[in-house]
This record gives C-alpha cells, sequence and structure tokens, in this order.
C-alpha cells in the first residue's frame, strides 16, 4: 500500500482552495471559479511522478453552517481525548442531512486520516466569525497547517497571524497564481513538518520533485533543439511538367512549405505544454510569421545578437545555390522571396530549388519532369526567430500556475532571445546553428550539444525561482 500522505485544504467558500489545490497537485482540471460554492463534493488529486504518488491534495466545499456544528459537537461533554472520534461520529450521523451537506464533505477526508490544510484570504480582514470552523478543525486533532492567500492587494496578513497561531502551529503564506518552484518547495517542506509520520515520505518528495522538474526542462530542451534542426532541414517539393513553373505552383508550394514550419512549431508548443502538464490551457497567440523582417531584415539580426560584421561577411543568406537551375528562380515574385532579394542584393538565392529529373518513371510511363523544391530555410536569423519563440514559450508554460484559468497571452518579443542568452550562449549556438544546417551526421551530433546546451540556459532560470 502507498502511504503517501493527503491533505484536505478547507476554509470559507471563495479563498482559492482550489485554486491551491490545482497548484499544488499541478493539475488544470480543478474547478477555479470566483462564484462561492464552486466546489460542492470532495475530490481527489493526486500528485505522482512516475507512477508513485508523491501526495494527494483533496479539494473540498467550504464550511457553511459552522456554528451549529460546533453547538451539536459541544452539546455533550467531550474530553480532548474523545474529540477525533466526536467529529467522526457526527459525520456518520449527519451523513445524509442536506443542511450539513458541505460540512460532512469536507470533514469526511479528515475524519478518514488526511491532514488539515485551512485556507484564509490574508487580503480581506479577520473576523470572529471564522473561529467556529478553526475550533472544528482543532476538535479533529489532526495535523494542520494555516495557508494565507492574498487574493487582492490588501494585506490584513499581521492580524490573520495573530489568530491563526492560536489554532495552528505551521503559518505559510502561499500564493496559488504563481507558479515559483521555490515557493512550492518551501510548502513541501512545512507540510513534512506537520507530522513526523509523514515527514520522510514528504522529504522524498522533495526530491523527487527536484528531479522530475529537471527532466521537464531536459524534455523541453529537446524538444525545442529537434524542432529548430528539423525546420532548419525542411524542405517541400512537388514534381511539374515544365521546367518554368506557373505562379499558382510557386505560391501554392510556398504556402506549403511555410505551413509545415507553421506546423512544426505549433506541435512542439503542444509538446511543451504536456510536458507541464498544461495541455487545457486557453491561449491567444500569432503564428510564425516568416516575414521578411523577422527572417531576413538586419535589424532583427542585430536583435539576436548577430553583429553587423557576421551579417555582411556571411550574408543574411547562408550557403551556397541549392538546385542546379538558378536561372529558373523567379525571384520577388511573393513577398517571401522578395525578402531573400532585397537582403543579398539580388544575388544568389538558393531559395527555390529546381533539380531537373530525368529518367525517372511514373505510372509506368518515362517523363522528363522537374522538382520544385522550397528549402532549406537560408534566411540567418530563422534559427534564432524560432528559438526565441520557442524559449519564450517554455518560460511561460513551465512559469504558469495551473490554477490559472484566464486566457493566456502570448507574445514573445525579439529581445526575449538577448535577455536569455549570454554572448557566450549566442556564440555557441550560432555555431551549432551553423552545423545544424548541414542536415548531416555532424548536425545530429550539433543537435545532442545544442540541446544540452538549451538545458542548462532552462535550468539556470527555471530551477532559482
Ligand atoms: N488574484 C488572485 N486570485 C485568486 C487567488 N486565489 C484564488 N483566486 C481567485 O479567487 C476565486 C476563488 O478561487 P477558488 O479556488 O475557486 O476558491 P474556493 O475556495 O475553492 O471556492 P469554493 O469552491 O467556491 O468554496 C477564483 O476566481 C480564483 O481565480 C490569488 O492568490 N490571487
Ligand atoms: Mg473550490
Amino acid at each position: 500500500m502507498n502511504k503517501a500522505p493527503a491533505f484536505a485544504v478547507v476554509g470559507h467558500p471563495n479563498k482559492g482552495k482550489s485554486a491551491i489545490v490545482s497548484a499544488l497537485a499541478m493539475d488544470d482540471t480543478v474547478a477555479v471559479s470566483d462564484v462561492p460554492g464552486t466546489t460542492k463534493r470532495h475530490s481527489a488529486y493526486p500528485f505522482e511522478v512516475d507512477g508513485t504518488r508523491l501526495y494527494t491534495l483533496i479539494d473540498t466545499p467550504g464550511f457553511q453552517r459552522p456554528a451549529e456544528v460546533l453547538e451539536i459537537l459541544r452539546k455533550e461533554p467531550c474530553p480532548a481525548d474523545k474529540r477525533f472520534e466526536a467529529v467522526r461520529a457526527f459525520v456518520r450521523r449527519y451523513k445524509d442531512n442536506p443542511r450539513f451537506a458541505d460540512e460532512i464533505e469536507l470533514l469526511t477526508p479528515i475524519v478518514e486520516g488526511a491532514g488539515i490544510v485551512y485556507v484564509v484570504d490574508g487580503s480581506k480582514p479577520y473576523g470572529s466569525e471564522y473561529e467556529a470552523e478553526m475550533e472544528i478543525l482543532r476538535w479533529t486533532g489532526q495535523p494542520s497547517m494555516a495557508l494565507i492567500n492574498r487574493i487582492d492587494e490588501s494585506d490584513f496578513t499581521d492580524a490573520w497571524r495573530r489568530a491563526l497561531s492560536g489554532y495552528f502551529h505551521i503559518i505559510r503564506t502561499f500564493d496559488p497564481m504563481q507558479a515559483h518552484y521555490t515557493q512550492h518547495l518551501a510548502l513541501l517542506e512545512s507540510m513534512a513538518q506537520m507530522d513526523e509520520r509523514w515527514t520522510a515520505s514528504l522529504k522524498r518528495s522533495v526530491e523527487s520533485f527536484t528531479a522530475y522538474r529537471k527532466r521537464q526542462i531536459k524534455h523541453s530542451a529537446e524538444t525545442i533543439a529537434r524542432t529548430v534542426s528539423e525546420a532548419l532541414c525542411h524542405t517541400e517539393s512537388v514534381t511539374i511538367a515544365a521546367d518554368v513553373p506557373d505562379e499558382s505552383q510557386k505560391t501554392m508550394l510556398m504556402e506549403r512549405y511555410k505551413e509545415s514550419l507553421r506546423n512544426m512549431e505549433a506541435h512542439a508548443k503542444t509538446k511543451i505544454e504536456k510536458i507541464w502538464h498544461h495541455s487545457r490551457i486557453q491561449k491567444s497567440e500569432d503564428t510564425l510569421s516568416l516575414q521578411n523582417d523577422d527572417l531576413f531584415s538586419e535589424k532583427s539580426a542585430e536583435l539576436f545578437g548577430l553583429t553587423r560584421k557576421e551579417i555582411v561577411t556571411a550574408g543574411a543568406v547562408t550557403g551556397g545555390i541549392g538546385g542546379a537551375g538558378i536561372d529558373l528562380l523567379f525571384l520577388g515574385h511573393t513577398m517571401f522571396l522578395g525578402g531573400i532579394v532585397g537582403a543579398i542584393g539580388g544575388g544568389t538565392a538558393a531559395y527555390f530549388a529546381f533539380e531537373k529529373l530525368s529518367d525517372i518513371e511514373i505510372l509506368g510511363r518515362k517523363l522528363g519532369s522537374y522538382t520544385m523544391r522550397a528549402g532549406p530555410m537560408k534566411s540567418r536569423n530563422f534559427p534564432y526567430v524560432l528559438l526565441n519563440r520557442l524559449l519564450y514559450h517554455t518560460m511561460r508554460i513551465a512559469t504558469l500556475s495551473h490554477a490559472k484559468r484566464e486566457t493566456l497571452h502570448l507574445q514573445p518579443d525579439t529581445r526575449f532571445v538577448e535577455r536569455y542568452l549570454e554572448e557566450s550562449d549566442r556564440k555557441h549556438l550560432e555555431t551549432l546553428h551553423r552545423k545544424m544546417r548541414k542536415c548531416d551526421e555532424e548536425a545530429q551530433k550539433a543537435r545532442l550539444s545544442y540541446a544540452e546546451h538549451l538545458k542548462r540556459v532552462l535550468e539556470r532560470k527555471l530551477l532559482s525561482q
């Protein structure tokens, strides 16, 4: 049997109990809402790593009639050692009485052995109406702690601390809307102190939790590295009958190519959301624009930390001519291609590469046909554009509390990568981008170092806040 401790999160209605459960269990399926009385039944949310349960949070409805319940409990004289039993008897006796439905729901897990996490809103003044519920919790004698959650800006924390200290030994502040890893760890440490029977197990949880977070970071870094590498090497081809494609064929191919790159990015983002248990988020974001400004302008290159010298010497596009028939290139017809011409002054644009296919059998007939290919991406900025967006996405998702229900606005600015990458990181990544563009065996090795490097960059940020 698994001995992972369970904690019932209890308190007044609408004080952030479900938000706390959601944040601590890292589960965004918990119902969090500003309508008081949202949670009607108690439900358990286990937190598991590799199939091992570390702890369980139990969401509960708020107290509705604590004074009446306390009156019933106090009717008969009851020595302290019999009070737990008295509360249990109350739960049994009033199990089907709708008058105390919420109290029965919230007390059930406690009389079954759960620890108590009592939640108050530190942005509202303390009032004696909270005393009956705190007294009931004290009657149970179960290990307990109080959590002060400030829902808005006002601060009555000191008054709350004074009041709570008469009922709880451990009092902590916690903001479920900020997914601060260090705050979460500190809270687990405090929970480990609630009862010595749980200490060892919760200490192990802290270790597993840290190891788990490192794995999440590693998987995110690998996802980003794979996506950048695949997007750099991606090509789209169509076979055409004549050596001069018509406009609609070119546009179609270019749209398909762009669409594939966008899909790669979207796929990576979904993967990252899954890694961080955020599959249900509502988000508003722009898709990868693939506009000239981002991909080919010197201004963007400078933002990514590419120096003027690097741009001039290497050109805004890298590499040579991809295909045989460079004279078949029809530059300037689409915005996208126009950008290349602008960036390199009408010179070697390897964007569209046409390779003559001959002696290829199609449907049993010999055909002299041509392949029109878009890609691989030659823009020097492109891997930075993608890296910037995916790093931004990872940072936002990894630091997003599971208690948030509002739409997440994602607007990466080009300076993000600059803020996150130091000069030495950038130099290293630039070397790796160059190797990854070769799309050969060396490129695979470069991708692994790239992932390793990104992991260190992400760890620097995500393990310290
Ligand atoms: N800004 C902010 N809002 C919070 C915080 N904690 C909770 N909320 C909001 O307060 C409202 C109530 O939160 P819930 O977690 O649903 O409260 P509850 O105690 O479970 O409520 P019931 O289930 O109705 O008893 C929700 O709109 C939350 O988004 C907080 O720390 N900061
Ligand atoms: Mg609730």
